[in-house]
């Protein structure tokens, strides 16, 4: 009996993750393809990944129906007040570590907020309940920042992160919260489109150039915080065949960024999904999460 209960998974403490980023930038996809992760490696760090409550369920039917029927994703409601708004619940599994045994499981809550909330932290007004989503964003155990990789808006996003900072600096330091160990994690999304690919081992240079007034202001952030700032590369749609090339239909481009769907679910294979969010709960840069297969 011991010897089937020391290979029992162990629990990590819970965590709540914020996704944030403009319209489009594929929050949506990004969370309905981690809860549907399919076609996994045979050699991912990954275990399993199941859907912890009802709304999350919703998701895998989010990628089951919409995925893999080719058919382009409903933008999340943008009148929602921030306090109905959906937390989705996931129990994530991963293989052990290098000289562990055991498995370890991680709860992991996430709320996707309206993308117009980048246009109001810039003086917008559609008409969302700010207020509201930044509170609910100060009771987050950490920030994952999603922004479409092919798209040019570098300065309004540069200026909306910096307001978001000011603001949940107000509600960090009345609540006692601390900000050193507060976590960012800034995900570039649609990272299979060539644009962002060419640049997959080169973060940096990605970064200074495409994004480097976002950068600026993530580096003032962290050091007024004294708190951590990562970035990553994901693509919910990943690549496909060999050689490979991007499993995606692209029906339009703009500033904002990439707009399609996937082009062959059969081998839909995301990648880069988990890395942020492990590092944002361990703080531990998971080099093995990282590894895009090429
Ligand atoms: N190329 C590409 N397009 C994506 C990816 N993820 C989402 N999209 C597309 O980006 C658009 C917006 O996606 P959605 O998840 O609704 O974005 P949200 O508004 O941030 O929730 C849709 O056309 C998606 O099909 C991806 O990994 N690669
Ligand atoms: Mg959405």
């Amino acid at each position: 009996m011991t010897h089937v209960f020391s290979r029992l998974p162990r629990d990590l403490p819970g965590a709540d993750i914020r996704i944030i980023g403009p319209r489009s930038a594929g929050k949506t996809a990004f969370l309905a393809s981690l809860a549907r992760w399919s076609n996994a490696r045979f050699d991912t760090p990954i275990q399993s990944v199941h859907p912890f409550d009802e709304n999350a369920g919703k998701l895998v039917a989010i990628a089951n129906d919409i995925l893999e029927n080719g058919l382009a994703m409903a933008p999340t409601r943008a009148d929602e007040d921030g306090n109905t708004l959906p937390r989705y619940t996931l129990l994530i599994e991963r293989k052990p570590a290098l000289f562990q045994k055991r498995n370890i499981r991680l709860q992991v809550s996430f709320r996707e907020y309206a993308g117009e909330i980048i246009r109001d932290l810039c003086g917008g007004s559609s008409g969302i309940n700010m207020r509201n989503y930044l509170d609910d964003c100060a009771i987050s155990s950490g920030l994952l920042l999603l922004i479409d990789g092919t798209s040019r808006e570098d300065s309004l996003y540069a200026q909306a992160f910096a307001r978001l900072q000011l603001e949940l600096n107000e509600r960090f330091v009345s609540r006692n919260k601390s900000l050193k160990s507060y976590r960012i994690a800034t995900v570039f999304s649609k990272a299979e489109q060539a644009q962002v690919w060419i640049h997959r081992h080169d973060m940096k240079k990605f970064v200074n150039l495409r994004f480097p007034q976002t950068k600026e202001t993530l580096k003032i952030w962290s050091k007024t915080w004294g708190c951590s700032v990562n970035y990553f590369f994901c693509s919910s749609f990943g690549m496909k065949g060999n050689p490979p090339s991007p499993n995606v239909k692209v029906q339009a481009r703009d500033s904002g960024g990439t707009y399609g769907v996937i082009a062959n679910p059969s081998v839909w294979r995301p990648f880069g999904l988990f890395a942020p969010i492990f590092w944002l709960h361990t703080g531990k840069d998971d080099r093995r999460l990282r590894e895009i297969e090429e």
